[in-house]
């Protein structure tokens, strides 16, 4: 049995999501990032992590990438040409989103008020509307990789929850109604069960 640490409220969404997906069996031990109940299991204070079989496993990409092999669901198998392209799109959306959603948090609320820099919001906002943009370009069709729903639109669907929530520039139409397609998805409603 899967172990999974952290609520939706984050990036441990895309884990749950991720489970709720593929139907597997998994208890949530839900703790904000630092908190007791977090660092008790891992000592970082980081979430989201998966426990199996003892060992505590880290990074939300990582982990889901891992479950999505092991069950073979969500995914193409590695060395395939698709298998490429998704891994391409969760790279794109790892350094293009996640990373500035990431600095305007430190920047907002997470880093010491010393250790802010107010004046990087505007740029990471504008990177952000060109990365839309781009985004945009890589959809093909219903998913980023057509028919097949993957890992990668989970991780793209959560950037932009998360972009919202950041009050970062808005997507498109064409964009707004890939997310609500990818969170119309029924084990979506399922994951924020716990929120
Ligand atoms: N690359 C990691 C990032 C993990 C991470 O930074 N998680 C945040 C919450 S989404 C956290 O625990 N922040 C608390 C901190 O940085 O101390 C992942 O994708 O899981």
């Amino acid at each position: 049995m899967y172990t999974v640490l952290g609520s939706t409220k984050n990036r441990t969404l895309r884990v749950i999501w991720t489970l709720e997906e593929l139907g597997v069996p998994y208890k949530q031990v839900v703790g904000n990032p630092g908190s007791a109940e977090v660092k008790a299991l891992n000592p970082t204070g980081k979430v989201p992590a998966l426990i199996v079989e003892g060992e505590v496993l880290t990074d939300s990409v990582a982990i889901i990438t891992f479950l999505s092999d092991r069950h073979n669901s969500l995914t193409f198998p590695a060395g395939s040409v698709e298998r490429l392209r998704m891994d391409g799109h969760i790279h794109f959306l790892l350094e293009e989103f996640d990373s500035l959603l990431w600095v305007a948090a430190k920047n907002s609320f997470i880093n010491p008020v010393e250790q802010r820099a107010e004046a990087v919001k505007p740029v990471l906002k504008w990177e952000f509307a060109r990365s839309l943009q781009r985004l945009e370009e890589r959809l093909q069709g219903d998913y980023l990789m057509g028919d097949t729903f993957t890992i990668s639109d989970i991780v793209a669907a959560h950037c932009l929850n998360w972009a919202l929530i950041a009050k970062f520039p808005e997507p498109s139409e064409a964009l707004k109604t890939y997310a609500k397609r990818c969170r119309g998805r029924e084990a979506y409603k399922r994951a924020l069960a716990d929120t």
